[in-house]
């Protein structure tokens, strides 16, 4: 036999994650960092383990069974291994849980053991960032019936008790403008809210509640007169209420989670508060589960890179190990760059919602994190797609071989940029946050404190940083200024937003690491970064685009 080709293998993950364990050593106290070392340490294993079993099984995929053999409609779902195990991991480790502990930095710890879990969960992510966005919606909407029968639920640590909940909100009309909503509710003889209407999108359908968005009947058209309805689709034997699976989704990657359409049919649900204005109740467990969806975008790209970097030490290629040839190190050393800064922001934004929700923060804060929040989403979600393709080149053939397990890296991160909300969408929440929270002002003085606590030896990294936030904020005076153009530029603007700040706090936390830990690889990466540019603006060829888009002559 000839050559044979040696697999990429990944050890303790979070033994492993450099970054990660900087992190932690800076931001968490010894104290509070030794009682969570054997969680991490556990969910890190975890992580290996699946690695190495699930190569190179054939996957596996949740199976929608309609009919039961005596021919009664069941529709139940037949969840994967991961999901099976999904409630025991994360009431063990309090994935939920944790993020809503009275402590400042509960956010950081929950996300750092997500983080840790997410490669291995097999999207089981996706429940648990809904369930975490719900009870924070119920626990901020003012109804304490509700609060008090689900929240205690969602945040249990016992696998028997855990409830996990589903996001109801897309249909036919749209992912991301929810205006048209068709479904309805409606008062039954009882008095009791009914709702009618068909869900085009439902992810882990097989959760416990639910909550969807309708309109109740006779409330008009538009986005305000839709509501909030609460629900618990099935009976204790499993049964469901007024609720039809019509089919699985057949997605691009994500498969292992069971994404659902279904027919409501005069499903029982509960108001959680007045009954309109439900875009803006909601909007609570939007914020949560973007910035899981940032937590798993970052997560996707570490796995990506620590296979293609033992890939590297095992590869022979022109009688070297790719790892030691200059045009290999240039793409990787990229990579992590890119990563080291969005883990940065990411976990930034970690500390934020774990400020404001200890009650911790200040106005500023809040305003920051409201800012902060869709471009985190939007900007980790686009570079998981970029960092899990350049991967794959990486690995030549291989990349592009489904037993090597290594596309699947690309189909399911392709979600990041679609799930809650696309990049888009996420720009133009950033136009609707810009005014509300005093426009840049907050954003700009975090990150002028971040920058003083950068050493002098990286000064010429803190000048690009200054330069390129002078640019979008002379980009965004322009366009107040009557120059128009505000939309189109919002993407570029967001993302140098993100790519600004990102910059600072990893400048921040290389000051940092060349002091306490004599280790030079952040501000390397940091330099990196800087390097790749931080701004990339298409800057007044709005009639470029617009005849380039219709393709029509003038
Ligand atoms: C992981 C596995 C995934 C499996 C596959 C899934 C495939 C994808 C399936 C999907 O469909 S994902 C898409 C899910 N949908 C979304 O994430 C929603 C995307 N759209 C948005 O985010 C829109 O911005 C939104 C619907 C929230 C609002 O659009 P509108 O109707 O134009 O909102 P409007 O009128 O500006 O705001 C209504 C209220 O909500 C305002 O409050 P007031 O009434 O007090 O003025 C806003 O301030 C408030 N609001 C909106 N967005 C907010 C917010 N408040 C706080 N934070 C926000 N982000």
């Amino acid at each position: 036999m000839g050559f044979v080709q040696s697999a990429p293998q990944l050890g303790n993950q979070y033994r492993e994650d450099r970054v990660l364990c900087s992190y932690l050593r800076r931001v968490l106290p010894p104290a509070q960092r030794q009682s969570l070392e054997p969680e991490l340490d556990q969910l890190g294993q975890h992580a290996a383990a699946t690695w190495r079993e699930r190569q190179p099984a054939p996957r596996e995929e949740p199976r929608l069974v309609l009919w039961d053999a005596w021919g009664e409609r069941v529709d139940r779902i037949e969840l994967t291994r991961a999901w099976r195990d999904g409630p025991l991991l994360a009431a063990r480790h309090g994935l939920v849980a944790r993020g809503h502990e009275s402590e400042a930095l509960a956010r950081v710890q929950q996300f750092a053991l997500v983080y840790l879990y997410h490669p291995a969960s097999e999207f089981f992510t996706c429940p648990l960032a809904m369930t975490d966005g719900a009870a924070t919606c119920l626990a901020g909407s003012g109804n304490t019936r509700l609060a008090e029968r689900a929240i205690p639920h969602y945040l249990s640590r016992d696998p028997a008790q855990l409830w996990l909940s589903g996001q109801w909100m897309t249909e036919t009309t749209g992912g991301s403008d929810v205006a048209g909503t068709e479904t309805t509710a409606r008062r039954d003889e009882h008095g009791r809210w009914r709702l009618y209407g068909r869900k085009w999108f439902t992810s882990a359908i097989h959760a416990d509640t639910a909550l969807a968005l309708a309109r109740p009947e006779g409330a008009g058209a538009g986005a305000d007169a839709l509501a909030l309805f609460y629900l618990e689709p099935r009976r204790s034997d499993g049964r469901w209420r007024g609720v039809h699976v019509q089919r699985l989704k057949d997605k691009l990657g994500t498969r292992e989670l069971p994404t659902a359409e279904i027919h409501l049919d005069g499903a029982p649900a509960e108001a959680v508060g007045e009954l309109r204005g439900g875009v803006r109740q909601i909007a609570p467990m939007l914020a949560v589960t973007r910035t899981w969806n940032a937590v798993c975008a970052i997560a996707t790209m570490r796995r990506a890179i620590a296979l293609l970097r033992d890939y590297a030490n095992r590869r022979v290629v022109f009688a070297r190990p790719l790892a030691d040839r200059a045009l290999h190190q240039q793409v990787l050393g990229g990579l992590q760059a890119e990563f080291e800064a969005a883990f940065h922001f990411t976990f930034y934004v970690a500390e934020l919602l774990g400020r404001v929700q200890a009650g911790e923060a200040d106005e500023a804060h809040r305003a920051l994190l409201r800012l902060l929040t869709p471009l985190a989403k939007l900007w980790t979600g686009r570079l998981a797609v970029t960092i899990a393709s350049e991967v794959l080149e990486g690995f030549g053939g291989a990349g592009y071989v489904e037993d090597t397990g290594l596309p699947q890296l690309l189909r399911d991160a392709q979600v990041f940029p679609i799930w809650e909300g696309t990049s888009n969408v996420q720009a133009l929440d950033l136009l609707r946050a810009l005014p509300q929270s005093g426009g840049l002002a907050s954003y700009l003085s975090a990150q002028r404190a971040l920058l003083a606590q950068v050493g002098a030896e990286l000064d010429p990294c803190v000048r690009v940083v200054r330069e390129s936030t002078t640019r979008l904020t002379g980009w965004l005076q322009r366009q107040t200024t009557g120059a128009g153009g505000l939309e189109a530029g919002a993407r570029e603007f967001a993302l140098g937003l993100a790519r600004c700040l990102a910059a600072a706090l990893l400048l921040r936390h290389a000051s940092w690491a060349w002091g306490a830990e004599n280790d030079p690889r952040p501000a390397a990466a940091a330099r990196r970064f800087i390097a790749h540019d931080l701004v990339h603006f298409v800057d007044g060829h709005g009639d470029d685009a617009r005849l380039l888009a219709s393709d029509l002559l003038p």
